[in-house]
């Protein structure tokens, strides 16, 4: 018997009719479905989310197809970070003490299966605080674009996949290869994640205090990076919710890799992610550098249409929009501090710049070229940088 069929034990307790049996199961499946949904709009319409999200877990899978078990998994933490004297601040980060924005870069290699356990940290009260309509639940969340996630993994309160204070969640991500015999296209690309809850339905206010972070998914064989950055283009002129001088916190002696310290030595090949956030387009442009305008920012030598590749050194950003960025620290041009800034001229006059410092081969700046007398003063946090060693 098929399992459409099934059903044929009549759920309202009316006996099995000798004919016709097909449509009667067809009725009995559909009037449970239309008994499930009216259940979770009301109490969605009751304000229940939460328990329209325990409702859910019963009825969509908790897995993307193709991600039986989890390869790896590991813990996130979002915390309330030190204001930055105008507003509240929060971070993603693999501890409490490591949090920042962006948050840790998220590296994963197609046909891996993730699985991420969010806990919410940040307080009722700073929750309430950014909330902008009281009916609105309070919770942190994890959304990500990309790769492959259920309604369980949306991090969106329509699905009631968020974290409520003082809450966990795992939320399961799949970087989904490419499908030859169906088209599909995979998921290897430049990504990234962020908050849907804080504030309201789109999470306006979580990403506006610092809950995102940068998502890279490789394809085997892909080129490996020396060191990777995310770089997050946002409202108010902001690289890294950072303007003017605070998008630099390199200490100028001895700098260390950070959200607010992109820096590397001649030769070593560095990795952007780019994301832009908030309302307005930006331009991505770097000093010194090019890459190709392709998937993983390169080129393979001897590969057909390598030769066709636009070579670029700007690019265009749209809220939402990603990509990612290869070039090789230097490459003929030196050591020294290459200017990273959006192009349109008022946000990048009105502070949206900030430096790749390229150190020698020996991890030295050459001398008369430490001059951070702009850049002093600034804060930050660290931790968002991720060096591969
Ligand atoms: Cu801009």
């Amino acid at each position: 018997m098929s399992a459409w069929r099934l059903p044929e034990t009549v759920p309202d307790g009316q006996p099995p009719a000798a004919e016709p049996a097909a449509p009667r199961a067809v009725t009995g499946a559909r009037r449970m479905l239309v008994v499930a949904a009216t259940v979770l709009l009301t109490l969605v319409g009751a304000g229940g989310l939460a328990v329209a999200g325990g409702a859910m877990d019963a009825f969509f899978p908790e897995k993307p197809d193709g991600c039986a078990k989890p390869d790896r998994s590991l813990q996130l933490y979002a915390v309330e970070l030190p204001s930055d004297g105008t507003q509240v601040r929060l971070g993603y980060g693999l501890t409490p003490q490591t949090a920042s924005y962006p948050g840790p870069t998220m590296e994963m290699t197609e046909g891996e299966c993730l699985a991420i356990t969010l806990h919410n940290q940040v307080s009722v009260e700073t929750l309430t605080k950014l909330r902008t309509d009281p009916a609105h639940p309070l919770g942190v969340s994890l959304h990500v674009h990309g790769v492959k996630y259920t309604q369980l993994s949306d991090g969106t309160v329509q699905s009631g996949s968020f974290v409520p204070p003082g809450q966990s969640r795992t939320y399961t991500w799949y970087a989904k290869p490419a499908d030859k015999k169906t088209g599909s296209p995979g998921t290897a690309g430049y990504w990234w994640y962020h908050d849907h809850v804080v504030g309201g339905p789109h999470g306006t206010q979580g990403l506006g205090a610092g809950l995102f972070g940068g998502v890279v998914v490789r394809r085997p064989g892909d080129p490996k990076p020396d060191r990777t950055y995310t770089v997050v283009f946002g409202d108010r002129q902001s690289i890294n919710l950072r303007r003017g001088a605070a998008t630099d916190t390199c200490d100028p002696v001895n700098p260390q890799p950070g959200p607010s310290c992109l820096v590397a030595r001649k030769g070593e090949r560095v990795e952007f992610v780019v994301v832009g956030t908030g309302n307005d387009m930006h331009t991505f442009h770097l000093h010194g550098h090019n890459w190709a305008d392709t998937r993983t920012g390169t080129v393979s030598n001897g590969q057909p249409f390598a030769d066709q590749v636009p070579i670029i050194d700007n690019k265009t950003l749209g809220p939402g929009d990603s990509f990612g960025v290869q070039v090789i620290a230097g490459d003929s041009v030196g050591p020294g501090h290459w200017m990273l800034h959006c192009h349109m001229q008022f946000h990048s006059d009105a502070g949206m710049s900030t430096m790749l410092h390229v150190l020698d081969e020996n991890g030295q700046m050459p001398p008369g070229g430490h001059d951070h007398s702009a850049m002093t003063g600034a804060t930050g946090t660290d931790g968002g940088a991720h060096q591969h060693n």
